[in-house]
């Protein structure tokens, strides 16, 4: 399999979900469907909703109504991004390689535009209904893990902790926690939704939950380390982030090869667990591969 090619070819269908699911700009508010156009828009991985898509495929998911929580969870991811910039919290003026919705629109539109796009989120999410009233019960459970997942027992709770933590040293213990909250939950919930909206047995869930906790937690780490060895350039956001705002990280918690041999580590038992399941999933484990050997 030719990596690359595939992660193109998924990274287009995904563009394209994603532009046919944004809302049209108009009204006296079109201001703010420009806001979250320019943020969303702006590029990305689109990890999440490709571990999402692969997940629903793994148990054999092959429909449309897939495609709205694709949206759905970019727009949450967005929005996260978005407030995380903002000058209360990190204050940031690039992501994605361009100036951060703030800076391009002001405080006020940059605050509206992250409202905007969680609460639009979930009404894109809910388009699933109109597209298989069949599967309803799937539909609502899925919306329950996107709603827990990225709330306060999930990636808001783990902002609230590491804003809360920021300017002195903490425990491993609690940094875990903060990532496993901040970052891994709505991974979590990428490969959850997908498996729920493809019919996956409860158990298969609960297990790509476990391989998604520890994709997560190593996609952090090497978010830690690339904030100290990555440029610019490449990673389209400033580096040196994490010292700046004066935070423990993986990297100041076990240094530079301790965080690089402990990303293997969980990527290797999640690569593990994965083929445990028994199925097709050979493009997921080159994916896990790349999140935590990427230069971006
Ligand atoms: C403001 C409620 C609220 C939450 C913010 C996601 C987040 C929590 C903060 C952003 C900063 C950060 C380091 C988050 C950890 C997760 C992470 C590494 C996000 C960046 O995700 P990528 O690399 O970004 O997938 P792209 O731009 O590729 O989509």
């Amino acid at each position: 399999m030719n990596f690359n090619e595939e992660y193109e070819k998924r990274l287009t269908e995904i563009e394209s979900i994603l532009t046919r699911y944004l809302p049209e700009k108009e009204g006296y508010q079109k201001i703010i469907m420009e806001a979250m156009e320019y943020s969303l828009m702006a590029g990305g991985k689109r990890l999440r909703p490709m571990l999402m898509l692969e997940s629903f495929r793994l148990f054999g998911g092959r429909t449309a109504c897939i495609e709205p929580f694709m949206a759905a969870l970019e727009m949450i991811h967005t929005y996260s991004l978005v407030h995380d910039d903002l000058p209360a919290m990190d204050n940031d003026d690039y992501r994605r390689g361009r100036k951060t919705t703030h800076v391009v629109y002001g405080e006020d539109m940059g605050i509206l535009a992250g409202d905007a796009l969680l609460n639009y989120a979930f009404e894109t999410a809910c388009k699933a209904f109109d597209l298989e009233p069949e599967n309803s019960l799937r539909i609502g459970r899925a919306l329950k893990i996107l709603a827990e997942k990225a709330g306060i027992y999930g990636m808001i709770g783990g902002q609230v902790v590491d804003v809360r933590e920021s300017g002195h040293r903490i425990s491993g213990d609690l940094l875990e926690f903060i990532y496993r909250l901040k970052t891994s939950a709505l991974i979590e919930s990428a490969v959850m939704t997908g498996a729920v909206l493809a019919g996956a047995a409860d158990e298969e869930i609960r297990r790509m939950e476990e391989i998604a906790g520890k994709i997560g937690l190593a996609f952090q780490i090497q978010d830690d380390i690339l904030d100290v060895t990555g440029t610019e350039e490449l990673l389209g956001k400033p580096v040196h982030s994490d010292e700046k705002n004066e935070k423990t990280t993986y990297v100041s918690w076990k240094g530079l090869e301790g965080s690089r041999r402990e990303a293997a580590r969980l990527t290797d038992e999640a690569i593990a667990d994965l083929r445990a399941l028994g199925r097709d999933s050979a493009y997921l484990e080159a994916l896990f591969r790349w999140l935590v050997y990427r230069d971006k």
